[in-house]
């Protein structure tokens, strides 16, 4: 595989022991370049290769609706580990606390992670980093370019990137290897997982259910990607802006988990007899637009802060901190949907009754949180604790950086100056409804309500 792929975090003694992949953003076993490479290492070093995941019961504020999409996802991943014959395991609490011991106790070699450019992923790896002096390799599993290769800074924007990855997806947008069977004989250190009983102690704030709506793992996210090219491709460009056309992949957190790899998807939409400019829409999001997520939140540290904006928007911002809000909510008001727009109700219901809410109306949302709220610095707190408390694919790049988009005009350009948003890009309710019939969106979510399901 491409060693580009690849980034050194430490070297480490050469020794003998087995190669353990530390799985946390990829939560896959087909197309994952951080198990291929980890076969590969192993199969060089004639050692044994395992899996462990290091379950955390407080993960930015996961409820039991994500942490159970997640476990089942984990279920299968281990299922199909093992039809290869490698080990999974499961350590609960920090990794810090966890992994450490059971790298010494199994004597591991080399331990390989997957790239993810969140804070609390960097400070994970710096704290196991501190205590255990195993070689650590990482791996860009998630992007098809890896994140270190396409810049070495932060874009401006799609326009900056988009160049830049389009010239080096000939060399990365590459077919994955098969995986091949690797029986070992190794006598691992380490308990095998009891999944019933996890999932009854499932973590996360309970008052946030499940959704129907999506079931979870690889298998279920190939099918979603099969019905999206046999169905929904064809007319993505001309409707993916229509909530009501039911148009976009739906594909967001079976890739927020990593259980389908974006590689995979961009290959397949390539070999679908659609015509190119089609094919187009999608590929600037499923690419360009994912992966310029990436690069804001591994080059800019405060990618959820006010401080992280552009310093034309928090000038901006600023000089319209005192402006007349014509209308102002709670965090409360908005979580229960209590606004005086319709419109909005209906996106945070959507989000709450499906964990999805549609891509062009989480603009709409964010942005009037902005427009209601005392100050931006409480409309950009509010706005994530929502996503993440309730969108499946919350926690994830792509919010931080939609939200940053909406509210601090991150990789967006100045606007016509006005109340409140000073030069950041304004939505108003007309214009949404312009775009699509916005009575009938409301009134299917108003179907929606209290289909979540009931434990
Ligand atoms: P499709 O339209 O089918 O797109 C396919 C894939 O392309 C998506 O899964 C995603 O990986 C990527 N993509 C599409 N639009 C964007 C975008 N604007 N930015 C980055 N990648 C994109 N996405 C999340 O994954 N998690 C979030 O928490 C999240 N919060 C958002 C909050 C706001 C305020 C905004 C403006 C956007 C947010 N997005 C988030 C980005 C985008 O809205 C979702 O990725 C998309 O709606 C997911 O649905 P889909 O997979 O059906 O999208
Ligand atoms: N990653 C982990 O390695 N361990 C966890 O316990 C964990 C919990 C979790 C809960 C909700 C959620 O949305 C993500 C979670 N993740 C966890 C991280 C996830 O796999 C992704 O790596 C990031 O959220 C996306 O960058």
């Amino acid at each position: 595989m491409n060693p580009k792929r690849i980034r050194v975090l430490r070297n480490g003694p050469e020794r003998n022991g087995p190669v353990v992949y530390w799985m946390s953003r990829d939560q896959r076993v087909k197309d994952n370049w951080a198990i291929i490479y980890g076969l590969e290492k192993a199969t060089l070093k004639k050692t044994p290769f395992g899996v462990v995941f290091c379950l955390v019961d407080d993960f930015l504020g996961a409820t039991r609706r994500q942490y159970e999409f997640m476990l089942k996802g984990l279920q299968q991943v281990s299922e199909e580990l093992t039809e290869f014959k490698i080990p999974f395991f499961l350590l609960k609490g920090n990794p810090s606390y966890t992994l450490p011991d059971f790298i010494k106790i199994n004597q591991a070699s080399l331990l390989i992670t997957d790239f993810d450019p969140l804070r609390i992923k960097r400070q994970w790896k710096d704290q196991v980093m501190e205590i255990s002096p195993v070689e650590v390799h990482e791996v860009d599993a998630h992007n098809i370019v890896p994140v270190w290769v396409t810049s070495s800074k932060q874009e401006y924007g799609a326009y900056t990137i988009r160049p830049k990855i389009s010239r080096l997806l000939p060399e990365f947008l590459d077919e994955f290897p098969p995986i091949k069977m690797k029986a070992s004989h190794q006598s691992w250190q380490g308990n095998l997982v009891h999944w019933d009983e996890l999932l009854l102690q499932c973590p996360g704030d309970a008052s946030v259910p499940p959704v129907i709506h999506f079931s979870s793992g690889s298998k279920n996210a190939v099918k979603h990607l099969q019905q999206f090219l046999e169905e929904k491709l064809e007319f993505y460009n001309s409707q993916r802006n229509d909530p009501n056309a039911d148009a976009q992949s739906n594909l967001s957190p079976f890739l927020h988990f990593g259980q389908i790899s974006a590689q995979r998807i961009a290959l397949e939409v390539q070999k679908a007899s659609v015509s190119r400019d089609k094919k187009a829409a999608f590929l600037e999001e499923v690419i360009i637009r994912r992966e310029l997520s990436d690069n804001y939140c591994w080059y800019n540290i405060n990618y959820d802060k006010f401080i992280g904006f552009p310093s034309w928007a928090q000038i901006t911002l600023n000089q319209h901190r005192k402006d007349q809000r014509e209308y102002q909510y709670s965090l409360e008001k908005f979580e229960k949907a209590q606004t005086h727009d319709q419109l909005w109700n209906a996106a945070q219901k959507e989000m709450v009754f499906t964990g999805k809410m549609h891509g062009y109306l989480r603009m709409y949302w964010a942005k009037k949180i902005l427009e209601w709220s005392e100050t931006p610095e409480v409309a950009l707190e509010n706005a994530i604790y929502l996503n993440d408390r309730y969108e499946l694919d919350g926690r994830d790049p792509n919010g931080y950086t939609g939200i940053a988009w909406s509210i601090g005009g991150v990789h967006d350009r100045a606007w016509p100056e006005r109340p409140v948003f000073g030069k950041i890009r304004y939505m108003s309710y007309r214009g949404s409804r312009s775009k699509f019939n916005v009575d009938q969106y409301i009134s299917q979510i108003k179907d929606l309500e209290g289909t979540e399901r009931k434990d």
